[in-house]
Order: structure tokens, then C-alpha cells, then sequence
């Protein structure tokens, strides 16, 4: 880990900003594809007030079709490098067991696999480096999860999928400290049940594991604020951060750090 430096949860709630290094991301694809121009963001966001930068290679958004391996550690290994070179926490978005491997030698602290460890080499790459790990539910493939999914009991579906995932991980050899867990809005989810999630999120301390969530800029804000386009969800994320931090999210995962930032410290502070 650089430095030894390690998240310390439950103080305040932890900032993780977005830096998506794709052509195709949903609400930022494109930007930060130029190193330099990703450095620089990172550092931006580090400024702004996060804690952790969440590099990702490969787009999860729904219908995103998959990406070589080989591209995803071109795009992702040489920012990871550079900033975890820099003393800044980094966690790698990824779900294919190579590319966790070779963020984490290039000094990533943390995976964050949306797929909750799917590929056993992550796992394995995972105990090996002492790395965290986010377990995030997903129901479905980003392909095609967004198709009319249902559940029977959509908090009690996602809370038995991280526990078996959870003890899957402590199997596999990761320390029970640096497990994460995370609902996974938006991934095989309606509006509805993202909604309910946000309303019910205080369920998943239960599994004894710091909350991770994810709402920046998604759909279901736009769908709420009857029909905004992406640009246009600033103060709905606002919304969503300030419910996830009341009802005991430890870190949230955003694009707008410098906004969200003062968002979640206010709320900690009414909290
Ligand atoms: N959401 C996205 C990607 N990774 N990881 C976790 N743990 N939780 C999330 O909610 C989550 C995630 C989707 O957002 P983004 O990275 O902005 O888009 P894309 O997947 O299109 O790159």
C-alpha cells in the first residue's frame, strides 16, 4: 500500500472520485482518456477532497460491450502508476483477475470489482497484494441488466449475494478488514428498487462491512427530476449522497468530488 496508508473508515464518510479512463463511459466518456489529462483530473479530485480515485478501463454502463484485456491495461496501469506514485490512494474498476494483478503491482490499494470477485484470480491477486476489495451487487450482465429486472425482495436478494460473497473472499484468502460491500445501483435495478435501496440502505450494516455507494449521475436521477439528461443531475447526486450518508453509507463514489465532498461533510456533521 503506499506509504502504508489505508482508509479509515467510520470517522467521516470517505470520498472515492470517479476517473474513468474509457471512450465511452455514460456520463464522462471521453474526457480523461489523454494520461495527462486524467492525471491532472485525479489530482483536481485529490484537492477537492478525495480520499480515494477510482481508475476504471472499462465501461459498465448498461449495454457497454466488454474490452480487451490488453487495452483495459493500456488505459488503466500507467494512471495507476502515476498517482499511486504520488502518494494518492487508488482503487482499480475492474473485473478481469490480470488487471487487478497489475494495478495492484503498480500500486493500487483497493479493487473495485463489480462483478464481487467473479474471476478467482482477482480474489487470488486480491489476498496476494493484501488489497481491499468492493464486493458490488450486479444482477444480470451490464449488456443486458437493465431488461425488465426483478426481484421477490430486492434488499434481502442483494444482502445474501454479499454475504456469500463476502465469505467467499475470506476464503480466499482477504483480510476481513478490507472487505467492502455495495448495492450496486443501477446494475440490474429500476428506478424503484434503486429507490428503495437508498430508503432501506441502513439494512446492509448488518453485514458488519463499511457501505460503498454509488449514485453519481445515474439514470434514476434523471428519471426522478422527470427526464434531466446527464449534465443536468448535480443537485439530484446532491439528494442521493446526502440520503446515503443519513442512512450510513462510509464512502461514496462520485464524479462531482468538490460538490459532493461538501455534501457528505454536511450531512456527517447533521448525522
Ligand atoms: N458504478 C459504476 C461503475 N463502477 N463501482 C461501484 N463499486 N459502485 C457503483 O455504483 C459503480 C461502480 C458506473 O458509473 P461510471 O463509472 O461513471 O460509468 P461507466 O461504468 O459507464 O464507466
Amino acid at each position: 500500500m503506499p506509504g502504508g496508508r489505508w482508509l479509515d473508515v467510520g470517522r467521516r464518510t470517505l470520498v472515492m472520485g470517479v476517473l474513468n479512463v474509457t471512450p465511452d463511459s455514460f456520463s464522462d466518456g471521453g474526457r480523461w482518456l489523454d494520461p495527462d489529462r486524467a492525471l491532472r483530473h485525479a489530482r483536481d479530485m485529490v484537492r477537492h477532497g478525495a480520499d480515494l480515485i477510482d481508475v476504471g478501463g472499462e465501461s459498465t454502463r448498461p449495454g457497454a460491450g466488454p474490452v480487451p484485456a490488453r487495452e483495459e491495461l493500456r488505459r488503466v496501469v500507467p494512471v495507476v502508476e502515476a498517482l499511486a506514485a504520488e502518494g494518492i490512494l487508488v482503487s482499480v474498476d475492474t473485473s478481469k483477475g490480470v488487471v487487478a494483478e497489475a494495478a495492484l503491482r503498480a500500486g493500487a490499494a483497493v479493487v473495485n470489482d463489480v462483478t464481487a470477485l467473479r474471476d478467482r484470480a482477482t480474489a487470488r491477486a486480491a489476498a496476494r497484494h493484501g488489497a481491499g476489495v468492493i464486493l458490488m451487487h450486479m444482477k444480470g450482465e451490464p449488456r443486458t441488466m437493465q431488461k425488465a429486472p426483478r426481484y421477490e425482495n430486492v434488499m434481502a436478494e442483494i444482502a445474501d449475494f454479499l454475504r456469500a460473497r463476502l465469505e467467499f473472499a475470506l476464503r480466499a484468502g482477504i483480510g476481513r478488514d478490507k472487505l467492502f460491500v455495495d448495492p450496486g445501483i443501477g446494475f440490474g435495478k429500476t428506478a424503484e428498487h434503486n429507490e428503495t435501496i437508498l430508503r432501506r440502505l441502513g439494512e446492509l450494516r448488518q453485514l458488519g462491512h463499511p457501505v460503498v455507494v454509488g449514485t453519481s449521475r445515474k439514470r434514476f436521477i434523471g428519471t426522478a427530476l422527470g427526464g434531466r439528461g446527464i449534465g443536468d443531475r448535480l443537485f439530484g447526486t446532491a439528494a442521493t449522497v446526502a440520503a446515503a450518508v443519513l442512512r450510513g453509507a462510509d464512502v461514496v463514489r462520485v464524479h462531482d468530488v468538490r460538490e459532493m465532498s461538501d455534501v457528505a461533510r454536511m450531512t456527517d456533521v447533521l448525522r
